[in-house]
């Protein structure tokens, strides 16, 4: 008799990603995980880019949250398909609720979906989901210290959005430093400066999804 062992919650969470990918990657899904701290901008981004992406595309979106389905209530106001995932008091995302969360949607009528990680750039940055990229979300207003004070979200992530460059004259961020620290940690991700409040940026966004996009169809139709 085979004995299962799981070791610890991350295995079994990993074990669970890797379904999520097989399932994404059957439906020729892209699945992009936004990471950020609370109010960096992470609904603000997504009720941006979808309208600018579903003209082409088919847009789905996993909202978790520790409480409330404000924000669910937010992204279903853009008319397409969400799901709210609640932890319940936990402070990030894991593989297994993401996989109920998917079953929700209809994937197989779906181009690409975004998963709102909880408000949190330590924990979420972990727990591999079976997405195909980590989008990190960083705001002005939080400071130019969070690359080099939380190096592993900056190190995963695939790209970085910096939300809020209009507050830029209103806030002592400074862009070298930040350069200089993030680039240290991930020297390639694309760097997406955008504002949500002037729309700033967020064509270059929606092409990088777009890419993102084409990346799973391309997978898809290679995959047996
Ligand atoms: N000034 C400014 N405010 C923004 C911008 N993006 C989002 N906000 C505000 O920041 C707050 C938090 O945004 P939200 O999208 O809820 O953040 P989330 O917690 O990461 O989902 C809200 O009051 C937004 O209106 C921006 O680019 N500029
Ligand atoms: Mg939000």
């Amino acid at each position: 008799m085979e004995i299962r062992v799981l070791q610890n919650i991350l295995e079994a969470n990993d074990q669970a990603a890797d379904q999520n990918r097989r399932r994404l990657q059957e439906a020729g899904v892209a699945a992009l995980n936004l990471i950020s701290a609370p109010g960096a901008g992470k609904t603000a981004l997504l009720e941006r880019v979808i309208p600018l992406l579903s003209t082409r595309y088919r847009v789905g979106v996993l909202e978790g949250d520790i409480a409330t389905t404000r924000d669910a209530e937010r992204i279903g106001a853009l008319g397409v398909p969400v799901i709210q995932l609640l932890t319940n008091g936990g402070c990030h995302l894991e593989a297994a609720l993401v996989a109920q969360g998917l079953a929700e949607l209809p994937l197989d009528g779906l181009d690409v979906v975004f998963i709102e990680n909880v408000g949190n750039i330590a924990c979420p940055a972990e727990f591999d989901l079976g997405e195909a990229a980590k989008v990190g979300v960083l705001s002005v207003a939080e400071g130019h210290d969070k690359p080099a004070k939380y190096p592993l979200l900056f190190h995963e992530l695939k790209a970085l959005v910096l939300n809020k460059v209009d507050l830029l004259d209103h806030t002592d961020f400074d862009m070298d430093v930040f350069m200089r620290d993030f680039r240290g940690i991930n020297p390639t991700a694309p760097l997406i400066q955008v504002s949500c409040r002037t729309g700033a940026g967020l064509e270059e966004f929606a092409a990088w999804v777009e890419q993102a996009i084409e990346q799973a169809r391309g997978a898809a139709a290679l995959s047996p």
